[in-house]
Protein backbone atom coordinates (compact mmCIF):
# COMPACT_ATOMS: atom_id res chain seq x y z
CA UNK A 1 0.00 0.00 0.00
CA UNK A 2 1.14 3.42 -0.51
CA UNK A 3 -0.15 7.01 0.35
CA UNK A 4 1.78 10.59 0.64
CA UNK A 5 1.00 10.90 4.59
CA UNK A 6 0.00 7.71 7.02
CA UNK A 7 -2.08 9.05 9.94
CA UNK A 8 -2.10 6.83 13.34
CA UNK A 9 -5.24 7.59 15.42
CA UNK A 10 -8.90 8.19 14.25
CA UNK A 11 -9.48 10.73 17.23
CA UNK A 12 -10.08 14.33 16.90
CA UNK A 13 -6.71 15.41 15.41
CA UNK A 14 -6.22 12.39 12.85
CA UNK A 15 -9.80 12.76 11.66
CA UNK A 16 -9.62 16.51 10.97
CA UNK A 17 -6.17 16.20 9.54
CA UNK A 18 -7.34 13.86 7.27
CA UNK A 19 -10.16 15.93 6.34
CA UNK A 20 -8.49 19.05 5.89
CA UNK A 21 -5.54 16.93 3.44
CA UNK A 22 -8.47 15.49 1.76
CA UNK A 23 -9.74 19.09 0.86
CA UNK A 24 -5.91 19.73 -0.39
CA UNK A 25 -5.83 17.17 -2.46
CA UNK A 26 -3.42 15.06 -0.76
CA UNK A 27 -3.95 11.23 -0.50
CA UNK A 28 -3.70 10.02 3.37
CA UNK A 29 -4.65 6.50 5.55
CA UNK A 30 -6.53 7.17 9.07
CA UNK A 31 -5.17 3.65 10.69
CA UNK A 32 -6.98 3.80 13.91
CA UNK A 33 -6.51 0.38 16.56
CA UNK A 34 -10.18 0.00 18.02
CA UNK A 35 -13.55 -0.39 16.15
CA UNK A 36 -15.62 2.56 15.02
CA UNK A 37 -18.29 1.83 17.62
CA UNK A 38 -15.63 2.41 20.08
CA UNK A 39 -14.42 5.23 18.61
CA UNK A 40 -17.94 6.85 18.25
CA UNK A 41 -18.94 6.22 22.00
CA UNK A 42 -15.59 7.30 24.13
CA UNK A 43 -17.05 10.34 25.75
CA UNK A 44 -14.75 13.02 26.29
CA UNK A 45 -14.71 16.55 25.78
CA UNK A 46 -17.17 18.73 25.32
CA UNK A 47 -16.34 22.98 25.01
CA UNK A 48 -15.34 24.18 21.15
CA UNK A 49 -13.44 27.62 20.88
CA UNK A 50 -14.60 29.63 18.27
CA UNK A 51 -11.91 28.98 16.22
CA UNK A 52 -12.33 24.76 16.43
CA UNK A 53 -15.92 25.87 15.92
CA UNK A 54 -15.32 27.98 12.69
CA UNK A 55 -12.89 25.49 11.03
CA UNK A 56 -14.76 22.89 10.97
CA UNK A 57 -17.69 25.35 9.35
CA UNK A 58 -15.59 26.03 6.60
CA UNK A 59 -13.95 22.63 5.93
CA UNK A 60 -17.38 21.66 5.56
CA UNK A 61 -17.65 18.87 8.49
CA UNK A 62 -19.51 21.67 10.43
CA UNK A 63 -23.31 21.25 9.69
CA UNK A 64 -24.71 19.03 12.25
CA UNK A 65 -22.33 21.06 14.84
CA UNK A 66 -24.29 24.37 13.72
CA UNK A 67 -28.03 22.89 14.02
CA UNK A 68 -27.02 21.28 17.52
CA UNK A 69 -24.65 23.15 18.94
CA UNK A 70 -25.11 25.29 22.17
CA UNK A 71 -23.42 28.65 21.66
CA UNK A 72 -22.77 30.13 25.15
CA UNK A 73 -21.71 33.75 25.81
CA UNK A 74 -20.42 33.01 29.60
CA UNK A 75 -19.67 30.97 32.40
CA UNK A 76 -20.69 31.08 36.03
CA UNK A 77 -17.32 30.69 38.39
CA UNK A 78 -19.40 29.74 41.98
CA UNK A 79 -17.28 30.19 45.15
CA UNK A 80 -18.15 31.44 48.72
CA UNK A 81 -21.52 30.43 48.20
CA UNK A 82 -22.49 32.87 45.21
CA UNK A 83 -22.11 32.43 41.26
CA UNK A 84 -20.52 34.73 39.62
CA UNK A 85 -20.63 35.72 36.17
CA UNK A 86 -18.24 35.63 33.32
CA UNK A 87 -18.84 37.37 30.36
CA UNK A 88 -16.70 35.64 27.70
CA UNK A 89 -18.42 37.46 24.22
CA UNK A 90 -18.38 41.02 24.89
CA UNK A 91 -14.68 41.50 25.99
CA UNK A 92 -13.77 39.24 23.18
CA UNK A 93 -15.57 40.95 20.28
CA UNK A 94 -18.55 38.71 20.64
CA UNK A 95 -16.28 35.27 20.03
CA UNK A 96 -17.68 32.40 22.19
CA UNK A 97 -17.81 29.06 23.14
CA UNK A 98 -19.76 25.67 21.87
CA UNK A 99 -21.08 22.88 23.60
CA UNK A 100 -20.86 20.48 21.38
CA UNK A 101 -20.05 16.53 22.42
CA UNK A 102 -16.21 15.75 21.50
CA UNK A 103 -17.08 11.90 20.09
CA UNK A 104 -20.16 14.03 17.85
CA UNK A 105 -17.24 15.80 16.25
CA UNK A 106 -15.85 12.46 15.57
CA UNK A 107 -18.99 10.92 14.47
CA UNK A 108 -19.27 13.90 11.83
CA UNK A 109 -15.66 13.38 10.53
CA UNK A 110 -15.88 9.68 10.14
CA UNK A 111 -19.33 9.94 8.16
CA UNK A 112 -17.25 12.99 5.92
CA UNK A 113 -14.65 10.85 5.37
CA UNK A 114 -16.66 7.57 4.53
CA UNK A 115 -18.67 9.33 2.46
CA UNK A 116 -15.42 10.47 0.13
CA UNK A 117 -15.03 7.08 0.10
CA UNK A 118 -11.46 8.17 1.84
CA UNK A 119 -9.12 5.32 3.47
CA UNK A 120 -9.95 4.71 6.80
CA UNK A 121 -8.90 1.81 8.96
CA UNK A 122 -10.00 0.55 11.77
CA UNK A 123 -9.10 -2.39 14.18
CA UNK A 124 -5.76 -2.25 12.83
CA UNK A 125 -3.63 -3.97 15.37
CA UNK A 126 0.20 -4.12 16.17
CA UNK A 127 1.08 -0.21 14.57
CA UNK A 128 4.86 0.21 13.94
CA UNK A 129 6.61 2.61 11.96
CA UNK A 130 9.64 2.54 10.28
CA UNK A 131 12.25 4.85 8.79
CA UNK A 132 10.84 7.98 10.09
CA UNK A 133 14.68 9.38 10.04
CA UNK A 134 14.82 8.68 6.37
CA UNK A 135 12.66 9.58 3.48
CA UNK A 136 10.63 6.72 2.86
CA UNK A 137 8.57 5.84 6.34
CA UNK A 138 6.03 3.33 6.03
CA UNK A 139 3.84 1.82 8.88
CA UNK A 140 3.28 -1.81 9.09
CA UNK A 141 -0.03 -3.43 10.90
CA UNK A 142 -2.19 -6.40 11.13
CA UNK A 143 -5.75 -6.08 9.92
CA UNK A 144 -7.63 -9.01 8.79
CA UNK A 145 -5.97 -11.53 9.48
CA UNK A 146 -2.78 -10.35 7.24
CA UNK A 147 0.28 -7.82 8.10
CA UNK A 148 -0.02 -4.69 5.91
CA UNK A 149 2.84 -2.44 5.00
CA UNK A 150 2.16 1.30 4.26
CA UNK A 151 4.61 3.28 2.48
CA UNK A 152 4.02 7.12 2.84
CA UNK A 153 6.21 10.64 2.81
CA UNK A 154 5.37 11.42 6.32
CA UNK A 155 3.56 9.92 9.24
CA UNK A 156 1.18 11.93 11.43
CA UNK A 157 1.45 10.98 15.02
CA UNK A 158 -2.27 11.15 16.07
CA UNK A 159 -3.25 8.24 18.53
CA UNK A 160 -3.19 10.04 21.96
CA UNK A 161 -1.25 10.07 25.12
CA UNK A 162 -1.07 5.96 25.09
CA UNK A 163 -0.48 5.80 21.61
CA UNK A 164 2.73 4.40 19.49
CA UNK A 165 4.00 7.53 17.75
CA UNK A 166 5.46 9.19 20.01
CA UNK A 167 7.30 6.43 21.52
CA UNK A 168 9.07 5.78 18.09
CA UNK A 169 11.17 9.19 18.95
CA UNK A 170 14.37 8.45 20.21
CA UNK A 171 14.70 9.42 24.20
CA UNK A 172 17.52 11.46 23.52
CA UNK A 173 15.88 13.14 21.11
CA UNK A 174 12.88 14.69 23.12
CA UNK A 175 12.65 16.50 26.39
CA UNK A 176 9.52 15.64 28.24
CA UNK A 177 7.71 18.11 30.46
CA UNK A 178 5.22 17.24 33.27
CA UNK A 179 3.04 17.86 35.97
CA UNK A 180 0.82 15.37 37.71
CA UNK A 181 -1.78 16.79 39.98
CA UNK A 182 -3.05 15.01 43.85
CA UNK A 183 -6.82 14.84 42.36
CA UNK A 184 -8.73 13.54 39.13
CA UNK A 185 -12.09 14.24 37.80
CA UNK A 186 -14.70 11.36 38.27
CA UNK A 187 -17.20 12.21 35.74
CA UNK A 188 -20.91 11.52 34.57
CA UNK A 189 -23.18 11.69 31.27
CA UNK A 190 -26.97 11.57 32.98
CA UNK A 191 -29.98 12.38 31.15
CA UNK A 192 -31.60 14.82 33.12
CA UNK A 193 -32.10 18.18 31.43
CA UNK A 194 -29.80 20.87 32.41
CA UNK A 195 -30.95 22.93 35.13
CA UNK A 196 -28.46 25.92 34.19
CA UNK A 197 -28.19 27.88 30.83
CA UNK A 198 -24.18 27.91 31.14
CA UNK A 199 -21.40 26.27 32.41
CA UNK A 200 -20.71 26.27 36.21
CA UNK A 201 -17.30 26.24 37.77
CA UNK A 202 -17.48 25.58 41.74
CA UNK A 203 -14.69 25.81 43.93
CA UNK A 204 -15.81 24.41 47.14
CA UNK A 205 -14.77 23.27 50.61
CA UNK A 206 -15.67 19.63 50.11
CA UNK A 207 -13.68 19.95 46.33
CA UNK A 208 -14.22 21.42 42.91
CA UNK A 209 -17.37 20.38 40.76
CA UNK A 210 -17.96 21.33 37.07
CA UNK A 211 -21.52 21.69 35.78
CA UNK A 212 -21.91 21.17 31.98
CA UNK A 213 -24.15 19.95 29.55
CA UNK A 214 -25.03 18.08 25.97
CA UNK A 215 -28.12 18.73 24.68
CA UNK A 216 -31.00 20.22 26.40
CA UNK A 217 -32.02 16.67 27.46
CA UNK A 218 -28.29 15.60 28.81
CA UNK A 219 -26.25 16.54 31.30
CA UNK A 220 -22.62 16.40 31.97
CA UNK A 221 -20.97 16.73 35.68
CA UNK A 222 -17.54 16.51 36.85
CA UNK A 223 -16.47 16.08 40.82
CA UNK A 224 -13.13 15.96 41.72
CA UNK A 225 -12.05 13.06 43.47
CA UNK A 226 -9.00 11.29 44.89
CA UNK A 227 -6.47 10.30 41.55
CA UNK A 228 -6.61 6.51 42.77
CA UNK A 229 -10.24 7.23 43.24
CA UNK A 230 -12.23 3.49 42.84
CA UNK A 231 -15.22 3.81 41.29
CA UNK A 232 -17.13 1.04 42.68
CA UNK A 233 -17.38 3.27 46.12
CA UNK A 234 -19.06 5.61 43.67
CA UNK A 235 -23.01 4.69 43.67
CA UNK A 236 -25.42 6.79 41.41
CA UNK A 237 -26.65 8.27 44.96
CA UNK A 238 -23.14 9.34 46.25
CA UNK A 239 -22.56 10.89 43.52
CA UNK A 240 -25.33 13.35 43.35
CA UNK A 241 -24.94 13.92 47.04
CA UNK A 242 -21.55 15.15 45.99
CA UNK A 243 -22.38 17.55 43.23
CA UNK A 244 -25.61 19.23 45.49
CA UNK A 245 -23.34 19.72 48.05
CA UNK A 246 -20.69 21.20 45.85
CA UNK A 247 -22.95 23.23 43.19
CA UNK A 248 -26.07 24.02 44.94
CA UNK A 249 -25.46 27.63 47.02
CA UNK A 250 -28.84 27.55 48.90
CA UNK A 251 -30.74 30.50 46.67
CA UNK A 252 -32.98 27.93 45.51
CA UNK A 253 -31.82 26.47 42.52
CA UNK A 254 -31.15 22.61 42.20
CA UNK A 255 -29.31 20.44 40.28
CA UNK A 256 -31.14 18.39 37.68
CA UNK A 257 -31.00 14.28 38.66
CA UNK A 258 -31.66 11.23 35.83
CA UNK A 259 -30.20 7.89 35.14
CA UNK A 260 -26.69 7.58 34.77
CA UNK A 261 -25.53 7.13 31.34
CA UNK A 262 -21.89 6.58 31.30
CA UNK A 263 -19.57 7.39 34.71
CA UNK A 264 -15.89 7.81 34.83
CA UNK A 265 -12.11 9.25 36.47
CA UNK A 266 -10.29 11.10 34.40
CA UNK A 267 -6.55 11.51 35.44
CA UNK A 268 -4.91 15.31 35.76
CA UNK A 269 -1.81 15.77 34.05
CA UNK A 270 0.17 18.19 32.17
CA UNK A 271 2.57 16.85 29.83
CA UNK A 272 4.49 18.26 26.53
CA UNK A 273 7.14 17.12 24.58
CA UNK A 274 9.52 18.64 22.18
CA UNK A 275 9.93 18.84 19.93
CA UNK A 276 6.72 17.90 18.71
CA UNK A 277 8.54 16.29 15.23
CA UNK A 278 11.45 13.84 14.34
CA UNK A 279 12.48 13.49 10.91
CA UNK A 280 9.00 12.58 8.54
CA UNK A 281 6.94 11.56 11.77
CA UNK A 282 4.78 14.57 12.99
CA UNK A 283 3.07 14.64 16.77
CA UNK A 284 -0.27 16.53 16.97
CA UNK A 285 -3.00 16.35 19.58
CA UNK A 286 -2.54 14.09 23.01
CA UNK A 287 0.40 12.52 21.15
CA UNK A 288 2.23 15.53 21.48
CA UNK A 289 0.69 17.18 24.98
CA UNK A 290 -2.44 16.74 27.96
CA UNK A 291 -3.41 19.14 29.48
CA UNK A 292 -5.92 19.01 32.73
CA UNK A 293 -9.59 19.40 31.51
CA UNK A 294 -10.38 21.81 33.96
CA UNK A 295 -9.76 25.04 30.37
CA UNK A 296 -11.21 22.70 28.25
CA UNK A 297 -8.17 22.83 25.74
CA UNK A 298 -7.49 19.03 25.16
CA UNK A 299 -9.55 18.61 21.76
CA UNK A 300 -8.76 22.23 20.80
CA UNK A 301 -5.04 22.02 21.14
CA UNK A 302 -5.45 19.14 18.73
CA UNK A 303 -7.11 21.04 16.27
CA UNK A 304 -4.95 23.56 15.92
CA UNK A 305 -2.64 21.22 15.91
CA UNK A 306 -3.52 19.75 12.34
CA UNK A 307 -4.66 23.23 11.35
CA UNK A 308 -1.21 24.11 11.30
CA UNK A 309 0.26 20.63 10.40
CA UNK A 310 -2.23 20.41 6.92
CA UNK A 311 -1.10 24.01 6.01
CA UNK A 312 2.56 23.18 6.36
CA UNK A 313 2.17 19.60 3.99
CA UNK A 314 0.27 21.96 1.20
CA UNK A 315 3.10 23.99 0.89
CA UNK A 316 4.92 20.96 0.62
CA UNK A 317 3.48 19.21 -2.00
CA UNK A 318 1.88 22.56 -3.64
CA UNK A 319 4.38 24.82 -3.76
CA UNK A 320 7.30 22.71 -2.60
CA UNK A 321 8.21 24.69 0.18
CA UNK A 322 9.50 22.92 3.86
CA UNK A 323 9.82 26.12 6.14
CA UNK A 324 6.28 25.37 7.63
CA UNK A 325 7.04 22.03 8.09
CA UNK A 326 10.22 22.59 9.48
CA UNK A 327 8.60 25.43 12.04
CA UNK A 328 5.91 23.41 12.81
CA UNK A 329 7.11 22.20 16.22
CA UNK A 330 7.56 25.59 17.05
CA UNK A 331 4.44 27.38 15.82
CA UNK A 332 2.35 24.84 17.72
CA UNK A 333 4.30 24.89 20.92
CA UNK A 334 2.99 28.43 21.33
CA UNK A 335 -0.33 27.85 20.91
CA UNK A 336 0.11 24.83 23.52
CA UNK A 337 2.34 26.25 26.37
CA UNK A 338 -0.30 29.42 26.58
CA UNK A 339 -2.74 26.47 26.80
CA UNK A 340 -1.11 24.62 29.73
CA UNK A 341 -0.56 27.93 31.28
CA UNK A 342 -4.17 28.46 31.33
CA UNK A 343 -5.15 24.72 32.62
CA UNK A 344 -2.60 24.82 35.16
CA UNK A 345 -4.04 28.18 36.32
CA UNK A 346 -7.57 26.92 36.28
CA UNK A 347 -6.69 24.05 37.76
CA UNK A 348 -5.11 25.65 40.33
CA UNK A 349 -7.39 28.16 40.76
CA UNK A 350 -10.17 25.94 41.12
CA UNK A 351 -8.94 22.57 42.99
CA UNK A 352 -8.65 21.98 46.77
CA UNK A 353 -4.83 20.59 46.63
CA UNK A 354 -4.51 17.64 49.96
CA UNK A 355 -1.49 19.69 50.92
CA UNK A 356 -2.95 23.46 50.69
CA UNK A 357 -1.90 25.77 53.52
CA UNK A 358 -4.38 28.34 55.06
CA UNK A 359 -1.72 30.74 53.11
CA UNK A 360 -2.11 29.28 49.93
CA UNK A 361 -6.01 28.75 50.39
CA UNK A 362 -6.11 32.78 50.90
CA UNK A 363 -4.36 33.41 48.32
CA UNK A 364 -6.80 31.34 46.05
CA UNK A 365 -9.41 32.97 47.44
CA UNK A 366 -8.11 36.55 46.92
CA UNK A 367 -7.61 35.58 43.21
CA UNK A 368 -11.25 34.22 42.81
CA UNK A 369 -12.00 37.47 43.96
CA UNK A 370 -10.30 39.50 42.15
CA UNK A 371 -11.39 37.65 38.72
CA UNK A 372 -15.22 38.46 39.71
CA UNK A 373 -14.45 41.68 40.40
CA UNK A 374 -11.81 43.10 37.96
CA UNK A 375 -13.06 43.83 34.13
CA UNK A 376 -9.47 43.31 33.28
CA UNK A 377 -8.78 39.77 34.97
CA UNK A 378 -12.87 38.69 33.39
CA UNK A 379 -11.49 40.00 30.13
CA UNK A 380 -7.99 37.53 30.13
CA UNK A 381 -9.93 34.88 31.67
CA UNK A 382 -12.71 34.88 28.95
CA UNK A 383 -10.07 35.56 25.91
CA UNK A 384 -8.23 32.38 27.14
CA UNK A 385 -11.50 30.34 27.51
CA UNK A 386 -13.30 31.58 24.18
CA UNK A 387 -9.59 30.56 22.42
CA UNK A 388 -7.14 33.14 21.12
CA UNK A 389 -7.44 33.25 17.11
CA UNK A 390 -5.03 31.26 15.43
CA UNK A 391 -3.03 34.29 14.10
CA UNK A 392 -2.31 35.07 17.46
CA UNK A 393 0.27 32.33 17.28
CA UNK A 394 1.70 32.35 13.83
CA UNK A 395 3.84 35.38 13.93
CA UNK A 396 7.09 35.05 15.33
P1 LIG B 1 -7.40 10.84 21.13
O1 LIG B 1 -6.85 10.11 22.33
O2 LIG B 1 -8.78 11.39 21.19
O3 LIG B 1 -7.38 9.88 19.86
C1 LIG B 1 -6.30 8.99 19.63
C2 LIG B 1 -6.83 7.85 18.77
O4 LIG B 1 -5.72 7.00 18.44
C3 LIG B 1 -7.85 7.00 19.51
O5 LIG B 1 -8.97 6.76 18.68
C4 LIG B 1 -7.08 5.72 19.81
O6 LIG B 1 -7.92 4.58 19.81
C5 LIG B 1 -6.10 5.66 18.66
N1 LIG B 1 -4.88 4.90 18.95
C6 LIG B 1 -4.20 4.83 20.12
N2 LIG B 1 -3.13 4.01 19.99
C7 LIG B 1 -3.15 3.56 18.70
C8 LIG B 1 -2.31 2.68 17.96
N3 LIG B 1 -1.25 2.12 18.52
N4 LIG B 1 -2.61 2.44 16.65
C9 LIG B 1 -3.69 3.03 16.07
N5 LIG B 1 -4.53 3.87 16.73
C10 LIG B 1 -4.25 4.11 18.03
N6 LIG B 1 -10.52 17.47 26.88
C11 LIG B 1 -11.32 18.52 27.11
O7 LIG B 1 -11.10 19.58 26.53
N7 LIG B 1 -12.39 18.40 27.99
C12 LIG B 1 -12.68 17.22 28.62
O8 LIG B 1 -13.62 17.13 29.40
C13 LIG B 1 -11.87 16.10 28.38
N8 LIG B 1 -12.17 14.89 28.97
C14 LIG B 1 -11.34 13.82 28.71
C15 LIG B 1 -11.60 12.55 29.29
C16 LIG B 1 -10.76 11.46 29.05
C17 LIG B 1 -11.05 10.12 29.69
C18 LIG B 1 -9.62 11.62 28.25
C19 LIG B 1 -8.66 10.47 28.03
C20 LIG B 1 -9.36 12.85 27.66
C21 LIG B 1 -10.23 13.96 27.87
N9 LIG B 1 -10.00 15.21 27.28
C22 LIG B 1 -10.79 16.28 27.50
C23 LIG B 1 -8.93 15.40 26.39
C24 LIG B 1 -9.38 14.85 25.05
O9 LIG B 1 -10.55 15.51 24.63
C25 LIG B 1 -8.22 15.00 24.11
O10 LIG B 1 -7.64 16.28 24.17
C26 LIG B 1 -8.60 14.70 22.70
O11 LIG B 1 -9.20 13.44 22.68
C27 LIG B 1 -7.33 14.75 21.86
O12 LIG B 1 -7.61 14.19 20.63
P2 LIG B 1 -6.52 13.28 19.88
O13 LIG B 1 -5.21 13.95 19.95
O14 LIG B 1 -7.14 12.94 18.58
O15 LIG B 1 -6.35 11.97 20.80
C1 LIG C 1 -17.46 19.01 29.26
O1 LIG C 1 -18.59 19.46 28.99
O2 LIG C 1 -17.15 17.81 29.09
C2 LIG C 1 -16.40 19.94 29.81
C3 LIG C 1 -16.66 21.31 29.86
C4 LIG C 1 -15.67 22.16 30.36
C5 LIG C 1 -14.47 21.63 30.80
C6 LIG C 1 -14.22 20.26 30.73
C7 LIG C 1 -15.19 19.41 30.24
O3 LIG C 1 -13.51 22.46 31.30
Amino acid sequence: MRTQVAIIGAGPAGLLLGHLLRRAGIDAVVIEDRSRQHVEARIRAGVLEQSTVDLLVASGAGERLQRQGLRHHGIDLLFGGRRHHIDLSGPTGGRAITVYGQHEVVRDLIAARLADGAPLLFEASGVALHGIDGNAPGVTFERGGRRHTLHCDFIAGCDGFRGVSRGAIPASALQVFERTYPFAWLGILAEAAPAAQELIYASHARGFALFSMRSPQITRLYLQCRPDEDLTLWPDTRIWQELHARLETGDGWRLNEGPVLQKGITPMRSHVVEPMQYGRLFLAGDAAHIVPPTGAKGMNLAVADVRTLARALAAHYGECRDDLLAAYSATCLRRVWRAEYFSWWMTSLLHRFPDQTPFMARLQRAELEYVAASPAAAASLAENYVGLPFAAFEGE
